[in-house]
């Protein structure tokens, strides 16, 4: 029994030598250790040996049982750490590779030239203001002169939603808003910029939704000179110092006179070439003295209070200020456009 015994140890250390994964040993564990292996076995038959033999047998048999388990133990341990050793180098990260370049976004050339806008506008006293992009019939149309059945008032042109309801056509009810708020109580100096939408098709010029900043200053003795004076310190400010400005004759229905101001062209100085039509002058904007049925509607006695107003398009200024091309680029979000104008 004892040679038995120390054939069993010597097999099964042999066999945890020769092992080389862990459920490998977890077998061997079975097979020698387990209720049903040879020593349980030769435990299990010691009823029949002498009372001396007994102790003996015992005590190695639980000592060949305590060598191959610690012998298990041991390689379990060194093929456990192998494994790990393994796993961390293919998990290894190499802290030396570059980054990734991250993108970054920046503003949009659309929203830096209506805060150029903002920014110069502040300078000479005004405040800004916005407004609801869904408008009463009553502030987009009625309040500014445009009564129902005027042909500026086409169903065909405008986005309508119920019958009194319509996406605003441009910015200045919130400036008939603003007056109609302090009711000719106070003066009104004011820049509202913000989204308009005409039923357009668009094309390189048309767009069915784009950006609109109105001015308004209403005041005793406000006059056509003023208006002359701030646009002629915006467009020299927005185009360079070398710029001259030109006022003509126009017509709007909220304003008496109207007038449309040109600058100087910057490509011909004024010879004349295809930019601005051999004209050596290219349009900017619109505007005009305050019609006095507009002062009145809002609450500014037109005996006592006058004002100027304009319009203009911020598509139309970034796209002769760069050279834009198609006032789509400003809706289709091609970053490679869109990556030309960040400042930074
Ligand atoms: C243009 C021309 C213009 C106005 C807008 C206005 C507003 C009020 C009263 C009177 Cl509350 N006028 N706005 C006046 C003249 C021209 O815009 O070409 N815009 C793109």
């Amino acid at each position: 029994m004892k040679e038995r015994l120390q054939e069993l140890q010597t097999e099964a250390l042999a066999k945890v030598t020769e092992s080389s994964t862990l459920s490998d040993l977890q077998d061997i564990r079975v097979a020698y250790l387990g209720k049903k292996g040879p020593i349980t076995e030769v435990l299990r038959g010691m009823g029949k040996l002498s009372p001396e033999e007994r102790p003996v047998i015992g005590e190695l048999a639980n000592k060949v049982r305590e060598a191959i388990a610690n012998e298990l133990d041991s390689k379990k341990a060194k093929l456990e750490a192998e494994e790990l050793e393994k796993k961390l180098e293919k998990e290894t990260i190499d802290v030396t590779l570059p980054g990734r370049p991250v993108q970054v976004g920046g503003p949009h050339l659309l929203t830096s030239i209506v805060e150029e806008i903002e920014d110069l506008f502040i300078g000479m006293g005004f405040e800004i203001r916005e407004g609801p992009e869904v408008e009463t019939d009553y502030y987009n149309f009625e309040a500014l002169n445009l009564p129902k059945g005027h042909p500026a008032r086409d169903m065909q042109d405008s986005f309508y939603i119920t019958e009194e309801l319509l996406m605003r056509t441009h910015t200045s009810p919130v400036q008939a808003r603003t007056m109609g708020q302090f009711n000719g109580s106070q003066p009104v100096k004011m820049i509202c910029p913000g989204k308009v939408y005409r039923r357009d098709t668009d094309d390189a010029t048309h767009s069915h939704q784009f950006t609109q900043v109105e001015g308004l200053y209403v005041d005793k003795d406000v006059r056509m000179s003023d208006l002359k004076g701030v646009l002629n310190r915006f467009a020299k400010q927005m185009f360079g110092e070398d710029r001259e400005i030109r006022l003509r004759p126009s017509f709007f229905p909220f304003t008496e006179p109207s007038v449309e101001m040109d600058i100087s062209c910057k490509v011909c100085n004024g010879e004349g070439c295809s930019v601005c039509k051999g004209t050596g002058w290219i349009e900017i904007l619109g505007g005009g003295m305050v019609h006095p049925r507009v002062l009145e509607m809002a609450g500014y006695d037109p005996k006592e209070y006058s004002g100027f107003a304009f319009g203009m398009g911020p598509e139309r200024i970034a796209m002769l200020k760069y050279g834009v091309d198609d006032i789509r680029h400003f809706y289709t979000n091609d970053v490679r456009f869109l990556k030309q104008y960040h400042k930074a």
